[in-house]
């Protein structure tokens, strides 16, 4: 028998039922009606502590959101992805970055090979070269101390080692200067290394294929860049070149050795490749211990996802409610606001893991979708986004669930600031929920034509990610929490989260694009394209 679309089943249905029976409920008399609510509307897992009671949801919501998490397999289908299943159908592939942060006694086998010892191998040559980088024992072609380096990478092979860069400064070596080169302008290679010395400095290039346009031209200057220094003399590269890649072939002939070479596989996918050897800017950063601390807390939330029941589960329940937010309460949006000024990247890096995984417009099986797929995340560190953007969450028409996220300790004891900060993060999210109706700000004495202006509507949903400090556990903790969460609004939607053909066609065009602008050959563009590139040609 064919399977009904999602929104025509059983469980579907009742979730439609119960949000039409929950509208016009505001936060406010949830909380009123139900006094530990804030106390049970909670979980904990891998060190990381969800409060979702400021969610516009109930116990039945939840009974209902796991329902449907059955009703679409999402148990197999975790167990499928953990167990090595090729379920990246249309790319025939295995999805297994949680293979990567796995322990060395766990045995993963695809196509007929435990891929455990490889991941493993990888990590131990990784700690070999981080350590004798840190250590001073690999040096720069004239002998000089590596003090500089530079990933140049784009997509999933940029944002996460540019995320855990930042998130892990106060564990990194200071007297290392980290820099990222992504975007195919020039200006991202000129700015990151106008102040550098080539002779102290190493290049990571890190790209699953090598074969990828920004990273290539990026790489290429790189090379001509250390060259130039050395007279040209191609023995340099071995000594201020790595390459991060499963394609050893374009490795060599670029010119790296494929002893400088360390390899992950076709199974981890870009954007959830921050554990693979892409993450040796990382390890270099921070030592291998403290990469292993990483490691350890993804691990932990793997295995909480893989094992706890959902309605425990933090990547199920926050996967869920973004479901719920979007598919039954009509918002499009989540905000992530992380009131960490380490985790200044953070919400760009899961930009791509959302929206790459789940902006998608065919079920598995190729049917067009009847409903909303993945919703468009977005945000900045608080408290700067509350002297900007804040005033729409608050005030404007549009409902955007929010997720903060904070620590309970700063590196940096610097009083007030935690405290201080502390209280905006508690303050935004109670202020979202419960607002302020109209006899309030009348009875603080407002003019009465100002009352309309100064009202909260409240009933604005959020969670709240709470966790002691910003280590490398904590932050592999949170990262894996999002992989999870957006592998459950997939397996909800019955997309495939870990291809991105939508990336495809621009790329495409860009390549018969790039010749045309120096040449004056005919163009058979639209007349709009066509315009822009013949005046393009007149004035580059
Ligand atoms: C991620 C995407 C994409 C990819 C980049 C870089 O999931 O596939 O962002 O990471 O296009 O690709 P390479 O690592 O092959 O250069």
């Amino acid at each position: 028998m064919e399977r009904r679309q999602l929104t025509e089943r059983a469980p579907w249905k009742s979730l439609e039922d119960h949000a039409a029976q929950l509208r016009g409920t505001h936060l406010r008399s949830l909380f009123a009606d139900d006094p530990t609510r804030g106390e049970r509307l909670a979980a904990e897992g891998a060190g990381l502590y969800l409060d979702y009671a400021k969610q516009r949801a109930t116990d039945e919501t939840i009974r209902r959101l796991v329902a449907l998490a059955e009703d679409c397999g999402l148990r197999a289908k975790i167990d499928a992805m953990f167990r090595g299943d090729k379920i990246n159908t249309t790319e025939d592939r295995a999805v297994l970055h949680v293979a990567l942060r796995a322990p060395k006694d766990r045995s993963v086998v695809v196509d007929g090979r435990d891929v455990m010892p490889d991941v493993h191998a990888v990590l131990d040559a990784m700690a070999r070269f981080a350590t004798s980088v840190r250590d001073g024992s690999f040096r720069g072609h004239s002998g000089e101390r590596i003090r500089n380096v530079v990933n140049v990478g784009i997509g999933g092979s940029d944002l996460g080692p540019v995320m855990a860069y930042r998130a892990l400064r106060p564990f990194s070596d200071r007297g290392l200067t980290f820099r990222f080169v992504s975007n195919v302008d020039g200006t991202d290679f000129a700015e990151a290394t106008r102040d550098l010395d080539p002779k102290e400095t190493l290049f990571l290039i890190a790209s699953k294929t090598f074969t990828t346009q920004e990273t290539m031209t990026n790489a290429a200057t790189a090379r001509a860049w250390v060259l130039g220094t050395f007279g040209g003399d191609e023995a340099a590269i071995a000594k201020h070149f790595v390459a991060i890649s499963t394609n050893a072939a374009e490795v060599t002939k670029f010119g790296i050795d494929t002893a400088n070479m360390f390899g992950f596989w076709d199974w981890v996918g870009g954007r959830y490749s921050m554990t693979s050897a892409i993450g040796l800017s990382t390890m270099i950063a921070i030592g291998p211990e403290r990469y292993r601390e990483l490691l350890a807390g993804f691990h932990a939330m793997d295995e909480h996802y893989r094992t706890a029941p959902f309605e425990k589960n933090l990547p199920a329940l926050m996967g869920l409610l973004a479901v719920w937010n979007q598919s039954f309460l009509g918002a499009h949006t989540i905000a992530v606001l992380p009131y960490d000024q380490y985790l200044e990247r953070f919400p760009a890096y899961l930009q791509q893991l959302a929206m790459e995984s789940n902006g998608k417009q065919v079920t598995l099986d190729g049917t067009r979708v009847s409903y909303e797929t993945g919703p468009i995340y977005w945000g900045e560190p608080g408290t700067n986004g509350q002297h900007s953007f804040y005033q729409l969450i608050h005030q404007g028409t549009k409902l955007i669930p929010c997720d903060f996220i904070a620590f309970c300790r700063s590196h940096h004891r610097l009083p007030p600031h935690h405290d201080l900060l502390m209280a905006n993060v508690f303050a935004q999210a109670e202020a979202l929920a419960f607002g302020k109706t109209a006899e309030e700000v009348a009875a603080e004495g407002t003019a009465p034509a100002l009352v309309p202006h100064r009202v909260f509507d409240g009933n604005r949903p959020s969670s709240t990610i709470l966790a002691d400090e910003l280590k490398p556990h904590a932050l592999g903790a949170l990262v894996a929490l999002y992989e999870h969460s957006i592998f459950t609004q997939g397996a909800i939607f019955d997309v495939n989260p870990f291809d991105q053909w939508g990336v495809e066609l621009g790329k495409a065009l860009a390549k018969r694009i790039a010749p045309e602008l120096t040449s004056d050959a005919p163009l058979a563009h639209d007349s709009s394209t066509n315009t822009l590139i013949r005046r393009y040609r007149a004035r580059r």
